[in-house]
């Protein structure tokens, strides 16, 4: 390994084979979603858990490329376009708007969406298809043969299923309303058998390569037997809407193939300039998907001479009422769509940093949401800045307080910064990784619950000390104003913190004190506006005038 500059590292191993790494430069990608059915809460959190992810990083100083977007081949879309009525571009081109309009209504800062319909795409993923028909597997033989198969096909999962992955009456464990059938065609398949030393050896050599452990643990389960050939093409008799195999136009490319390879070409691969963000790419998926992202995706990968991605990040699922898996196939889905309406985007983005579990399930339901919002939101966050804002109004002519601290004041709005800071520094240890940053979608509740942790404190402190009460006493008149400058200063670098999980929110509170909005900026827009963010106690400008006090979280009632 050598140092060429200031973050640029030359990494010849196995996992880099060679690409350079800027240290700063990363990549995240979120799974494709399916087009079959309407967005749901599910994919609303992946995706904004990359975008919460992207942000933090950028405050970091990170320089940071987000790519989401829509998967639009395969049997069940091709199935919901045709009951649709619509002509399949039609269909096509609607639902992947309705998940675009779902990411832009959540705030998410994506660089790139992309429709796997869309010609480059489709162009890459033939060429990666004619590279691989070429190529020798390390046994020495052809890599891609052409057999007769029967199987179980489950069209949920749009894979052939083994008797374990059914229950006893042949449904799917992961859609558990969908009978998987009997299938028999003549099709090409990719030997994946000989890659799986190999993938062994990496896995267990890169304890970060899968993230928690205990993904990582089931995926060497998944590779401790014999790998059955993947079957990468469906004949054009039973499927047409897909990528054409470039060696047989009788066939189209089997639906994953086609989707996982969107993650090299949302960054213009093979063109050379896609190598500093592969070098540094991280795929967030849900634990379902472990399976063609932990052990079909490296494959290929290995197989076609491209580097493995540096990191795959899992996370548990929500699970909706009943206390089931939410999906489209079972009907039991929280709309982010009527979340969004009546809570707002930030609210919901707030449930889900803050409950999410990377290796538990965890509840979801419109309930538990609406009293996230008034205990955690309104009561406490929104309160206390309306509060200390009004007050300071009304008793400082219209001005926020001045900037002297009484010892005791400033004592506490050092404890204050110190949370923040932790809520940002606690992972952000130097990299073992050759320059990974250890900012983990693991630890995103972690920062949510720190800086929580200290709107609690500032609200004890302000109860405790009672402004309010000691104005009444002319002598305390510059206490008072310390109080309330120290408990403002510290909400101030509270909601600088807050603004990776609530961006919307965070800026405009910082407006009502006076402060510019921070922002992503470039084109794409990768980093974030003045480089890394430091959060230093004292940047609230005292006696500056106070504008309209706005209300962030309008309480809000159960709806009998
Ligand atoms: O699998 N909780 O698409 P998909 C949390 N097109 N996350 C959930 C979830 C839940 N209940 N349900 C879904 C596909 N997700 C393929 C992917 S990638 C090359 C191709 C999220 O529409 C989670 O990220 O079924 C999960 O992995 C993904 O949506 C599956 O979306």
């Amino acid at each position: 390994m050598g140092i060429d500059g200031p973050w640029v590292i030359i990494d010849d191993s196995f996992r880099t084979r060679g690409l350079r790494i800027e240290m700063n430069r990363t990549y995240i990608t979120t799974p494709i979603y399916y087009v079959n059915a309407a967005p749901h809460l599910g994919h609303a959190h992946t995706t904004v858990m990359a975008d919460i992810l992207k942000r933090y990083r950028c405050m970091l100083g990170y320089d940071v490329f987000l790519s989401t977007g829509t998967d639009e081949h395969g049997q069940k879309n091709q199935e919901a376009a045709a009951k649709s009525g619509l002509s399949t571009d039609e269909y096509l081109t609607g639902q992947s708007d309705a998940f675009r309009r779902a990411f832009d209504l959540l705030g998410v800062d994506y660089d790139f969406f992309v429709r796997t319909t869309r010609p480059f795409h489709k162009t890459q993923v033939q060429f990666i298809e004619s590279r691989l028909k070429e190529t020798m597997a390390p046994d020495g033989e052809p890599l891609i043969i052409q057999k007769l198969y029967s199987g179980l096909y489950c069209s949920g999962c749009e894979q052939f299923k083994r008797d374990a992955d059914l229950t006893d009456d042949g449904f799917c464990l992961e859609h558990p309303n969908l009978r998987a059938e009997q299938t028999e065609e003549n099709n090409y398949f990719l030997r994946m058998e000989p890659y799986r030393a190999d993938l062994v050896t990496y896995v267990e050599k890169n304890a970060d390569f899968v993230q928690p452990e205990q993904y990582r643990q089931e995926l060497l389960v998944m590779l401790s037997q014999p790998l059955e050939d993947l079957c990468i093409s469906r004949p054009k008799a039973r499927l047409s809407l897909g990528v054409e195999l470039p060696f047989d136009p009788e066939f189209v490319t089997y639906v994953w193939i086609d989707a996982l390879v969107n993650y090299l070409t949302n960054v213009n691969w093979p063109d050379p300039s896609y190598e500093t963000r592969w070098a540094g790419v991280e795929h967030l998926i849900g634990k379902d998907i472990l399976k063609t992202h932990g052990v079909f995706w490296p494959i290929i990968l290995m197989a076609a001479n491209v580097p493995l991605p540096r990191r795959i990040s899992v996370h548990a699922h929500w699970l909706g009422a009943g206390g089931q898996k939410m999906s489209k196939s079972l009907g039991n889905v929280v709309d982010p769509f009527e979340v969004i309406e009546t809570y707002g985007a930030s609210a919901l983005r707030w449930f889900l940093a803050r409950n999410m579990r990377v290796t538990s399930d965890s509840q979801i339901s419109v309930d538990l949401i609406r009293a996230t919002y008034n205990t955690e939101l309104a009561n406490q966050l929104g309160n206390l800045l309306q509060r200390l804002l009004k007050f300071s109004a009304a008793r400082f002519d219209g001005c926020l307080p001045a900037s002297d601290l009484d010892p005791k004041d400033n004592e506490h709005l050092k404890a204050i910064r110190q949370l923040v800071c932790n809520a940002y520094s606690a992972n952000n240890l130097p990299s073992e990784a050759n320059g990974f940053e250890p900012v983990e979608l693991a630890s995103i509740p972690k920062m949510a619950e720190d800086l929580l942790h200290a709107i609690g404190l500032m609200n004890e402190y302000v109860t405790r000390e009672a402004p309010w009460t000691l104005i009444k006493e002319p002598a305390n008149a510059s206490r008072v104003q310390s109080i309330v400058y120290a408990n403002l200063d510290g909400l101030r670098m509270v909601l600088e913190g807050l603004w990776p999980i609530m961006p919307d929110i965070a800026n405009r509170g910082l407006a009502m004190l006076g402060q510019a909005p921070l922002e992503l900026t470039g084109s794409p827009r990768t980093t974030l506006a003045g480089g890394r963010h430091e959060f230093i106690a004292g940047r609230l400008v005292g006696g500056a005038r106070i504008g309209v006090i706005e209300t962030l979280f309008p309480r809000i009632e159960t709806i009998a």
